[in-house]
């Protein structure tokens, strides 16, 4: 791109960043960063500055950026066959579906492009259930949702968020879905007694909302009383799964094994879109040739790249990591806490998924400005909901990396 007279003073950065501003939509406030290299827990800017990721694109990235065993089976396959659609067999499609099933304890895999896809995917086959194996009237069928869930952003999907930006404007909306308070098993109980009801779509952690962690047996409570009343448990586990918690899927913590399991995000450990859908014969089957389908679901290319991410994600026990460098994280920010409780007000997660909810200060800063400060020291996080950071890193995150990190986080919090 060559640059004008009115250009040549700005950095690369801000050259790039003003590119995006004229020719992209507007649909995001990124923190004013422009990234051009990524390794494991490594990103660097144009200018070559050094960050820590905290973010992982929202947990997109658990095996770490560029993880060479996955970009490796990437450019293998992608020299051989990267799409051939399902009208025809691939070699890859029927392994790949083989070790998500046996790993995750399913019958059949369906698998998709966006963790958007496979929730409407898990959407739809909990309808067709819900009238062949239920026996509810045509379009009768109901689903229930938590209330600030967050499933992604299809015009389907919003159309049961209670978040005003998600939803707001983008009306008319899908009819069939009920929110129910999260962490309510009443409301829930009420909600199932409508013989409509063909399932309830929850996160097992709530990470947009700002990683909200249910009570303890919440989600086995959640589950019996759906059984109770043929009613569908789905788990949307696209940004709770794969390790990030410190248990392959946050339902492990209470032993639920969903009727339904949505994966997404670091099933293909950043490297390219995979999600997919995890169900026993009697749903999957509900769906029939030609009912369903997408023109990349299960493309050779990704399912080489999923099955190395899965076999990245167990030999590294980047899970056990998690645990163990969530727990140091938790008390180093709880250390911070106890030093500055005007300013940090909760500290709260599992594994590597946790959030720091700073009061505003009274100068009118927010998490934002927070934010700002740790990117220019060298760590990158991002606010949600205003007063709410999620920290997340990729699971490859040593101790060593972990405390360097941290140094930066709570000298910036102290200073706030
Ligand atoms: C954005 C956060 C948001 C998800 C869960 C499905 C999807 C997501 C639990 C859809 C996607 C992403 C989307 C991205 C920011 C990020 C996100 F929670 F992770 F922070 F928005 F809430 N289920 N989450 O978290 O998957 O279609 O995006 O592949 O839209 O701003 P997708």
């Amino acid at each position: 791109m060559e640059t004008t007279s009115a250009t040549a003073t700005l950095t690369r950065s801000q050259q790039l960043m003003a590119l995006e501003d004229q020719y992209g939509a507007h649909n995001y406030h990124p923190l004013p960063v422009v990234l051009n290299r990524g390794e494991g827990v490594h990103l660097w800017d144009v200018e070559g500055k050094h960050y820590y990721d905290f973010l992982s694109a929202y947990s997109a990235v658990n095996q770490g950026h560029c993880h060479p065993r996955i970009i490796g089976a990437m450019t293998e396959q992608a020299q051989k066959l990267t799409l051939t659609s399902r009208a025809f067999f691939n070699d890859q499609l029927g392994a790949a579906e083989k070790q998500l099933c046996e790993l995750f304890n399913y019958d059949k895999a369906l698998l998709m492009n966006s963790g958007a896809e496979a929730v409407e995917t898990a959407l739809k086959l909990a309808r067709k259930w819900g009238y062949q194996e239920k026996g509810i009237a045509p379009n009768m069928a109901r689903i229930i949702v938590a209330e600030h869930n967050f499933h992604g952003r299809t015009t389907g999907i919003i159309s049961f968020s209670t978040d005003p930006d998600s939803t707001g404007g983008f009306g008319p909306y899908m009819p069939g879905y009920q929110v129910v308070p999260y962490d309510d098993l009443e409301a829930l109980e009420e909600a199932v007694r409508d013989i409509h009801v063909c399932a309830f779509l929850v996160e097992p952690i709530q990470g947009e909302a700002g990683v909200i962690v249910p009570s303890d047996g919440y989600l086995a409570k959640a589950q019996a009383i759906c059984k109770a009343h043929k009613v569908l448990f789905i788990a949307d586990e696209i940004q709770t799964g794969l390790g990030r918690t410190g248990e392959l899927l946050a339902t492990c913590y209470e032993g639920v094994h969903a009727d339904i399991l949505v994966l997404g995000k670091a099933l293909s450990g950043g490297v390219l879109p995979v999600s997919a859908v995890l169900a026993r014969n009697e749903i999957m089957l509900t769906i029939q040739p030609g009912q369903h389908g997408s023109t990349f679901g299960g493309n050779p290319l990704a399912c080489a790249v999923m099955r190395a991410a899965l076999d990245v994600l167990l030999d590294e026990k980047l899970t056990e990591n998690a645990r163990a460098m969530g727990e140091v994280f938790r008390e180093r920010m709880r250390r911070v806490q106890a030093k500055r409780p005007e300013v940090v007000e909760l500290v709260r997660g599992k594994g590597l998924l946790n959030a720091v909810i700073i009061k505003p200060h009274a100068d009118g800063r927010t998490a934002w400005d927070v934010c700002v400060t740790l990117m220019e020291r060298g760590v990158l996080a991002k606010p949600t909901h205003g007063d709410i950071i999620r920290f997340a890193p990729p699971l490859v995150i040593n101790e060593e990396q972990l405390h360097e990190a941290c140094d930066i986080i709570e000298q910036t919090i102290l200073e706030f």
